[in-house]
């Protein structure tokens, strides 16, 4: 039999939803490759989603529905599953009300057609829903405040750019096909320039690093703007577009230049740096996620929406503040937009869960998420996941999270999934389609609701076959180029509405047009340091950063029997490359193994994101769940540890 080259979209939670061509043998995906033809995907997909396959194809992967009897899931039909489900929401709703029921769905797919899940909780309620986001919400919130949305510029419109400020952004690993975008703007002549407290990967891009002191972007941004403010450098215009221009000013000389560089442990040489390039625009800000996860993080990014205003630099093309893409932006709602009775902070989801009441929450549905694993707190959310009577997982393999479970639902993984799909980090929308059939025992998830609206009355429930649905989604943008067909035809479709420059007339989309400045600085953040002890290191910030080979808790075993934790020698006096550790924190502890890096800050430990609980890998078994100051983001950065020898 030969080989067939299949086409779909990478759903994963990435910024890039790569155009990939599947290479299918015998009914068995061989290979994954870039799509040459994706004007952003050049080609080229990732380490993780090119092994992909492997990943689908392991023993690990669930092929039927489970069912929990005393200690064991055990294997069970749909008929058995669905109908266990359909009683329970149905008694739980009308003992306790729909408000006793959670629905909660993290990023596993990107899939528009997973907001459906959302539909059913919406109709068979309103149930309780989550509310906040610990990826982005504070700064979207940050920077919906100052400029009435949260979008970007076209992606390439970088190639424009005099200067590209990367802050606190690690493309390299986390957003690959950013990579190709930049050095095209080297090669014009565009300075690269990189603000993070980590040396990572992406350092070898970057025309000059910053590596500042953790979580003091605001102090940095301050220095800048101050240094610029008593040059003379800042634009004149900026009176005429911003709001509370003089009491931002008054924040930013509340300090000296020298003071604030202090307080963000930097030199003056790199706020001359830095400020002359924000003078000698157009100058972009690239704002990567890090620092958002802090209780600050909001404060943070209006610091850097304020600087890229008041220096001329967020209107001309190759400027701007880009933080998310609008991937939603082109897709039809598929129901209104609902009160819902009670909502649940994603982060400080166990909290809110063990604090509910009148009515307790006696029902979670989990969809696409791994929150054992992957929300800050790790053994709290667990205890609250264990407490709740009856709770559901959708998932492709059995998480932290679906290990807890009452009842687990096997979905198809990327390769076999059927969905309509915007990107975060840049503006084309594609459609994923099967490339292989999925295997017997699994269910699509819009066929998963189907069933179940039939099964507990829920007449209102859209029934059309999936193509159907994926056309309603586009129906504001078929006629202007991007059906379903041209989806198919062309791979991919640029969002026929998303402009090339954000703000093309010089005005942001505020109630009355203009940028709000912030005008106050943010308090200290509340950080629980750890206990001295004996052979403890001094108090460590903790990252928890993205890795090449893992996306979030999904390949989390290729970390390996213990997780690595880099670190500056002279952090761990005595103890050596490879030595076996625990990373205490005032939560918890994991076990590590040392890697001495001399470029990393003598004040910081990096630890993987996305390591498994159960496994004890879970850096967020030493984090504490907290709000970020804007859109209820996890402040998941704010976390000091002591490294001590095992
Ligand atoms: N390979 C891989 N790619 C991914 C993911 C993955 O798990 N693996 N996850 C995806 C997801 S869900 C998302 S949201 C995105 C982004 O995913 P993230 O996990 O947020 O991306 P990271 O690459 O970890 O980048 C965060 C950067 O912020 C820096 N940082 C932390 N604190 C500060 C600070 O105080 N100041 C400054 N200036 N920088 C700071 C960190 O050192 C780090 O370099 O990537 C996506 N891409
Ligand atoms: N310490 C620390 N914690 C973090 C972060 C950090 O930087 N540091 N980053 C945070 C960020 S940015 C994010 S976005 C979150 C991510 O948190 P989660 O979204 O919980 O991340 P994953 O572990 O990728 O879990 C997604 C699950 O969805 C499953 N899945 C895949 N496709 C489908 C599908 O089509 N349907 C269903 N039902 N399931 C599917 C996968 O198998 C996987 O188990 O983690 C956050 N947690
Ligand atoms: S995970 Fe991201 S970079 Fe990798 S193939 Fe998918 S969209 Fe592309
Ligand atoms: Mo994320």
């Amino acid at each position: 039999m030969t080989a067939s080259i299949h086409r779909t979209t990478c759903n994963r939670d990435c910024p890039d939803a790569c155009g990939v061509l599947a290479t299918v043998d015998d009914g068995v995906v061989t290979q994954l490759k870039g799509d040459p033809e994706h004007p952003v995907t050049r080609g080229f997909l990732c380490f993780r989603t090119s092994r992909f396959p492997e990943l689908a194809a392991s023993s690990a992967r669930l092929g039927q529905p489970l069912i929990r009897r005393g200690e064991q899931l055990e294997p069970a039909t749909w008929d058995q599953a669905l109908g266990l489900i359909a009683e329970k929401l149905t008694q739980i709703r009308s003992e306790s009300g729909p408000a006793a029921i959670l629905h909660y769905r993290s990023g596993g797919s990107l899939g528009i057609l997973k907001h459906l899940t959302d539909l059913f909780f919406d109709q068979f309620g309103p149930c309780t829903a989550k509310v906040g986001d610990i990826c982005s919400g504070a700064g979207e919130a940050a920077q919906l405040e100052d400029f009435g949305v949260s979008d970007s510029n076209d992606l390439f419109d970088l190639c424009n750019s005099r200067h590209i400020v990367l802050w606190g952004k690690n493309p390299k690993v986390s957003n690959v096909h950013l990579v190709p975008v930049l050095k095209e703007a080297q090669a014009r002549g565009t300075r690269l320039y990189l603000v993070d407290p980590v040396e990572h990967k992406s350092r070898s891009l970057a025309d000059h690093a910053v590596q500042l002191a953790p979580g003091r972007d605001f102090e940095l941004a301050m220095a800048i703007a101050r240094q610029l403010f008593d040059s003379g450098r800042t634009a004149p215009a900026a009176a005429s577009y911003c709001d509370h221009l003089p009491e931002f000013r008054a924040l930013v000389e509340s300090r000296t230049v020298v003071a604030w560089a202090k307080a963000a442990d930097v030199t003056m040489a790199q706020v001359q740096l830095l400020a002359d390039a924000f003078a000698d625009g157009p100058t972009a800000i690239l704002v990567g996620w890090g620092m958002q996860r802090r209780q600050r993080g909001g404060a943070i990014v209006r610091a850097l929406d304020a600087l890229s205003a008041i220096s001329g630099n967020l209107f001309p093309s190759g400027g701007g503040v880009s933080f998310y893409f609008r991937r939603r932006k082109a897709f039809r709602p598929f129901g209104p937009t609902v009160q819902h009775p009670r909502v649940v902070r994603e982060p400080v989801f166990a909290e809110d869960l063990l604090a509910a009441r009148n009515p307790s929450i006696r029902c979670l549905w989990v969809t696409a998420g791994n929150p054992v694993a992957m929300l800050p707190d790790s053994a709290n959310v667990a205890k609250a996941i264990d407490a709740t009577e009856f709770v559901v997982v959708a998932d492709c393999f059995l998480t932290d999270t679906a290990r807890r479970a009452d009842v687990v639902l096997p979905v198809p993984t990327m390769l076999e999934d059927s969905d309509v799909l915007g990107a975060y980090g840049h503006h084309w929308i594609g459609e994923s389609r099967p490339v292989v059939p999925m295997p017997p025992g699994v269910r699509h998830e819009v066929a998963i609701f189907q069933d179940l609206a039939r099964r507990v009355g829920l007449e209102s429930f859209p029934q059309e076959p999936i193509d159907m649905l994926k056309r309603q989604a586009l129906a504001e943008v078929a006629g202007q180029g991007a059906s379903l067909e041209s989806l198919r035809k062309h791979g991919a479709v640029r969002s026929p509405v998303a402009d090339r420059l954000l703000f093309p007339a010089g005005r942001v989309f505020t109630a009355n047009g203009r940028v709000q400045l912030l005008t106050q600085a943010p308090p200290e953040p509340t950080i629980e340091v750890p206990a001295a002890a004996a052979k403890a290191s001094a108090p460590l910030w903790l990252f928890s950063n993205s890795t090449e080979k893992a996306q979030a808790s999904q390949w989390a075993t290729s970390l390996g029997e213990r997780i690595g934790c880099t670190v500056h020698p002279d952090a761990v006096p005595g103890l050596a490359h490879g030595a076996k550790v625990r990373i205490v924190s005032p939560l918890g502890s994991i076990a590590a193994e040392l890697v001495l890096d001399p470029a990393q800050r003598k004040d910081v430990a990096v630890v993987p994101k996305g390591g498994h609980f159960d496994r004890a890998q879970s850096a967020n078994a030493l984090i504490a769940a907290r709000a970020t100051d804007l859109g209820l983001g996890a402040a998941y950065l704010d976390c000091l540890v002591r490294i001590v020898p095992e």
